[in-house]
């Protein structure tokens, strides 16, 4: 099977895996299920999922508490998405190529629909938590971190601090796209590793390889942002702060140390051809 194949594959299967579980535990008005859904599985990379299901597999994770966190990361990620373009915060009128949540099912609607499923993603992990105990709960906690006050919302909140601001430099700019970028993939590929009640090393290398990933697939983003003409929102990127040779050259040393993590993955072929996949262009 091609990468394309196997990757497209595991798309699907967390798609009907997201499907299923909104449409089981559902009873709920019928535009706002058509929000929540629309939302999560309208376009969109899957990466953090993807990434999420594989490190689960090669520690041996049971499918069922697999796929539980992984949607329930997606949904977080989701509810990111949906709350970020919202007139308040980035104000977008389009998300993966498509009117956002806001604007096609208007802002009322929208900031629940970012409410319900960072609920959900807590209401789903704990199920998980439930059948699996105590490494799945020190999991689940973790994931709470990554996204949190500390985690993800304070990336968002060192974003809108230097909104307009020109004179950021780079540890600002690391520790902004750490926090906004880096924490909610760390948390990602961290968590299964956690419910296998693996070492405090091995968590800690999980961590360094989901860092370099993050901040490689930010810097990714901020130039595929500036190919489809969507660069400058005033926020710091990798480009308006290193200029877009350094830029080229920092995403390859982010690149390298991403290759050089995973080689020392166990039964690493998927999540190879995956960084080659996401990082092919910036070799
Ligand atoms: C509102 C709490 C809150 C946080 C918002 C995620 C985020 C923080 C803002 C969105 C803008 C942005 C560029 C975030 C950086 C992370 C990132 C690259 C998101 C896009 O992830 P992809 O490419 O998206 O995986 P898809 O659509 O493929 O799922």
């Amino acid at each position: 099977m091609s990468f394309k194949e196997k990757y497209d594959l595991r798309v699907k299967k967390i798609d009907a895996y997201i499907e299923n579980y909104l449409d089981s535990i559902c009873d709920t008005q019928p535009n706002f299920l058509e929000a929540v859904k629309y939302s999560v599985l309208n376009g969109g990379k899957r990466i953090r999922s993807i990434l999420c299901t594989e490190i689960a597999r090669i520690f041996g994770i049971d499918d069922e508490s697999a796929y539980g966190f992984a949607a329930a990361i997606e949904f977080i990620h989701a509810y990111s998405l949906v709350h970020d373009d919202l007139p308040c915060m980035d104000d977008d009128d389009f998300r993966r190529g498509m009117p956002s949540c806001h604007k096609k099912f208007g802002e009322s609607i929208a900031v629940l629909t970012g409410d319900s499923l960072l609920t959900l993603a807590f209401e789903l992990m704990a199920d998980i938590c439930v059948k699996n105990g105590k490494n799945a709960a020190k999991a689940m906690k973790y994931v709470a971190q990554k996204a949190g006050l500390c985690g993800m919302i304070n990336g968002q909140v060192i974003d809108i601090n230097n909104s307009g601001n020109n004179k950021a430099d780079l540890p600002l700019l690391m520790k902004l796209v750490e926090k906004k970028t880096s924490e909610l993939i760390c948390a990602s590929v961290v968590s299964p590793v956690i419910m296998s009640g693996a070492d405090e090393d091995t968590i800690n290398f999980y961590e360094k390889f989901a860092f370099y990933l993050g901040i490689a697939f930010q810097i990714r983003d901020d130039f595929e942002d500036i190919d489809q003409d969507d660069g400058d929102d005033g926020s710091p990127n990798f480009i308006n702060v290193l200029g877009i040779d350094k830029a080229s050259d920092y995403i390859k040393e982010f690149v390298a140390k991403t290759d050089d993590a995973v080689k020392k993955i166990p039964d690493n072929t998927f999540i190879a051809e995956l960084t080659d996949f996401l990082f092919e262009s910036f070799r």
